[in-house]
């Protein structure tokens, strides 16, 4: 029973940039016992379509900093929800998150860091815009078991490349993170050629993913 109020209205309102719309529905959506991972879903798609406006040149770059915005206070909203009844109390492994040199787009880094928290991995993220040797550096001091580089202009492979490479590097002494990486257009192809070792799809992908490498059971379903 979700009111008269769907994830079509909400992806209406996305894509439309209706902020004060689009907050109201997912709020709502929650208030109805909508699953919090069905309107993650939902937002992805309508950034999809705004990505694709921009695209076609229906959209500038302002409708993407108003979709940024609307999505931050969207997830700001329903990660709580989305964390709920997780675990919080074993360190599961380390995890090093960012997102590579160039590329400022930080929301899907968020949502899975802060699931990845959620599910007792112990996470440390670097934030957006983070050089190669930031990476190295954390890598030596944090000794991650786990490093996942999010990347979503393609403009900035080469980054991903110079950063992959430096981690390989790096595994040659004694610290041997896996390498993951994940970000909109990202694809199991980018991932053979750039040398990773995973790719994960969604925010949850990389939580099954970390607790596969670190050993442990799956989490429920959302
Ligand atoms: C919002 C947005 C912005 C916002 C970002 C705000 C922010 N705080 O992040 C702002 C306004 C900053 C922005 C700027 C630009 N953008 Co932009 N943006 C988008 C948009 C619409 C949505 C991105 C998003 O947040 N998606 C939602 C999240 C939840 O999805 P996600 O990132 O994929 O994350 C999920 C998974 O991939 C995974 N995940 C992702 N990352 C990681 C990382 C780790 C470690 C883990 C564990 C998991 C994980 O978990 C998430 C949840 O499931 C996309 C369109 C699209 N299709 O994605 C364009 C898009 C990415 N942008 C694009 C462009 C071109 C730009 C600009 C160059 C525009 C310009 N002319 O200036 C600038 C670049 C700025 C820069 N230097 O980075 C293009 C990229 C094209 C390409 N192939 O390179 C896209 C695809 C739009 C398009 N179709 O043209 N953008």
């Amino acid at each position: 029973m979700t009111d008269g109020i769907t994830l079509a209205a909400l992806n209406a309102a996305l894509v439309s940039l209706d902020d004060v719309a689009g907050v109201e529905t997912a709020r709502r959506l929650l208030e109805c016992g909508v699953a919090p991972i069905e309107i993650m879903t939902a937002c992805e798609k309508s950034l999809t379509e705004i990505g694709e406006k921009y695209a076609r040149g229906e959209y500038f770059i302002a409708g993407l900093i108003m979709a940024g915005d609307l999505m931050s206070r969207i997830i700001e909203l329903v990660t709580p929800r989305l964390v709920a009844g997780a675990e919080t109390n074993s360190a599961r492994g380390r995890v090093l998150i960012g997102t590579v040199q160039g590329d400022i787009h930080g929301l899907g880094k968020n949502i899975a860091g802060a699931l990845l928290s959620a599910y007792g991995f112990s996470v440390r993220d670097l934030g957006v815009d983070v050089v190669c040797e930031d990476f190295v550096r954390e890598c030596r001091e944090f000794k991650p078991d786990i490093v996942g580089l999010s990347v979503l202009l393609s403009t900035c492979y080469p980054h991903l490349a110079e950063t992959i490479r430096a981690l390989r590097e790096l595994r040659g002494q004694k610290e041997k993170p896996a390498i993951f990486i994940s970000g909109a257009q990202v694809t199991p192809q980018t991932k053979e050629r750039y040398g990773a070792d995973y790719y994960a799809e969604t925010a949850f992908d990389t939580v099954h993913l970390c607790q596969k490498l670190a050993g442990c059971d799956p989490p429920p379903p959302a």
